[in-house]
């Protein structure tokens, strides 16, 4: 039986992921809008606890004042009536033609100052709806033509966008935190922050630094053949893992979006396991929500949506069961002792120990039996087998 969902588990779907239509790059829809209010009320019922948006997803562009105040009501209602949360927010800087070359790094001035604009406006939205997190994807942030993108002042304009608005969640007290999400290419050839590093290292020359994280994506950083699990790790390591995008990705390719796990499955199990056992030997822990960023296959009707979207947190729950499987077994517990896993916590000096005493001491180097290191194997290869033999089941 498939692990039932439900709002302890925090899970969160973006208003986007449901209610995509299916429009692709070869053809039209195949799908109907999906309302704000229908996605509110159909994910709550499935156990869901937030929804997201972006905001044309919830209100499209060019409605007028009154349709855009009849939305939002509405959707309010939904949300009071069903308990869903809003979680996070953020903003369609990515589909109007005038986004071609960028938000805040467009070449055209006029338009980074909408763009900032715009931001703002959603972030208005965002407070009274009580979302706590700010996600920026960046998704025409780049270029394909090197010599038409000055990058280190499309930096400074990226980083004065992102400090403005920092500032103005400061000064009208909504406390938000930002989450900026990391993209190597698509749709634009090249994409600034292309990968988890990336956006650590920008965050570090903000004015504001401590307000802002990353929200990676798992399809992203597979698109750049990089370990994921690796790299919201890093984020922990960093006190950086603000919110998440879970999704699947086979390998690099186009952007998937497919159901969470459903690409790198092995991958997908060791994600879990961190984000819900936060590491052997501990250290920063994820609390944030597990957010699908996902696309509904575009052969589907209504119902596989549902479908789809379910699949996702079952999927979720059946790798959390495995995880505390593997973690409980004493003989994985064994394993990860003899391969020297949980020693890994250990500093390499001795507490008060300077290099002069490392020099000092001959063990280290002049006696060292250098070939009892060449030689030793690791264990590695029984510890695959173990986690293997939990994520399929085959050992409880
Ligand atoms: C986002 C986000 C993405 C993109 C994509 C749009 O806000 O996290 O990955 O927009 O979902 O289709
Ligand atoms: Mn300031
Ligand atoms: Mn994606
Ligand atoms: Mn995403």
């Amino acid at each position: 039986m498939a692990p039932v969902p439900t709002r302890e588990d925090k899970f969160s779907f973006g208003l986007w992921t449901v209610g995509w239509q299916a429009r692709d790059l070869f053809g039209e829809a195949t799908r109907p809008v999906m309302a704000g209010v229908e996605a509110v009320h159909k994910l709550a019922e499935l156990g869901a606890y937030g929804i997201t948006f972006h905001d044309d997803d919830l209100v499209p562009p060019g409605s007028t004042s009154a349709e855009r105040d009849t939305i939002i009501s509405e959707f309010k209602a939904a949300l009071a009536e069903t308990g869903l949360a809003v979680p996070m927010v953020t903003t369609n800087l990515f589909g109007d033609p005038v986004f071609k070359d960028g938000g805040f790094t467009s070449n055209d001035r006029a338009v980074r100052r909408y763009a900032l604009r715009k931001v703002m406006r959603n972030m208005d939205l965002a407070a009274e709806l009580g979302a706590e997190i700010y996600v920026f994807w960046g998704g025409r942030e780049g270029s394909e033509v090197d010599f038409a993108k000055d990058v280190r002042s499309a930096l400074d304009r990226y980083r004065e966008g992102i400090d403005m608005l920092a500032q103005y969640s400061i000064d009208k007290g909504y406390g938000m935190r930002f989450a900026i999400e990391p993209k190597p290419n698509e749709p634009r050839g090249d994409i600034l922050l292309p990968s988890i590093g990336h956006a650590l290292a920008f965050i570090n020359e903000c004015e504001h630094a401590d307000m802002i994280g990353i929200n990676p994506e798992t399809g992203h950083e597979q698109m750049a053949s990089l370990n994921y699990t690796h790299g919201i790790a890093q984020a922990l390591w960093a006190g950086k893992l603000f919110h998440i995008d879970l999704n699947g990705q086979k390998g690099p390719r186009y952007d998937q979006d497919m159901v969470f796990g459903y690409g790198d499955l092995l991958q997908a199990f060791s994600t879990v396991d961190l984000l819900e056992n936060g590491g052997p030997n501990g250290g920063p822990t994820y609390d944030g929500d597990r957010h699908f960023d996902y696309k509904p296959l575009r052969t589907e009707s209504i119902e596989g949506v549902w479908e789809s979207a379910l699949a996702n947190m079952e999927l979720y729950l059946s790798l959390k069961e495995r995880s505390q499987s593997f973690r409980a077994d004493p003989e994985v517990q064994e394993a990860l002792e003899a391969s020297g896993v949980y020693a890994l916590a250990e500093p390499t000096l001795n507490e008060g120990e300077t290099y002069q005493d490392l020099l000092d001491d001959r063990s280290t180097f002049e006696d060292y039996d250098l070939e009892a290191g060449r030689t030793r194997g690791y264990g590695f290869a029984r510890i695959q087998r173990l986690a293997l033999e939990h994520l399929l089941g085959v050992r409880s």
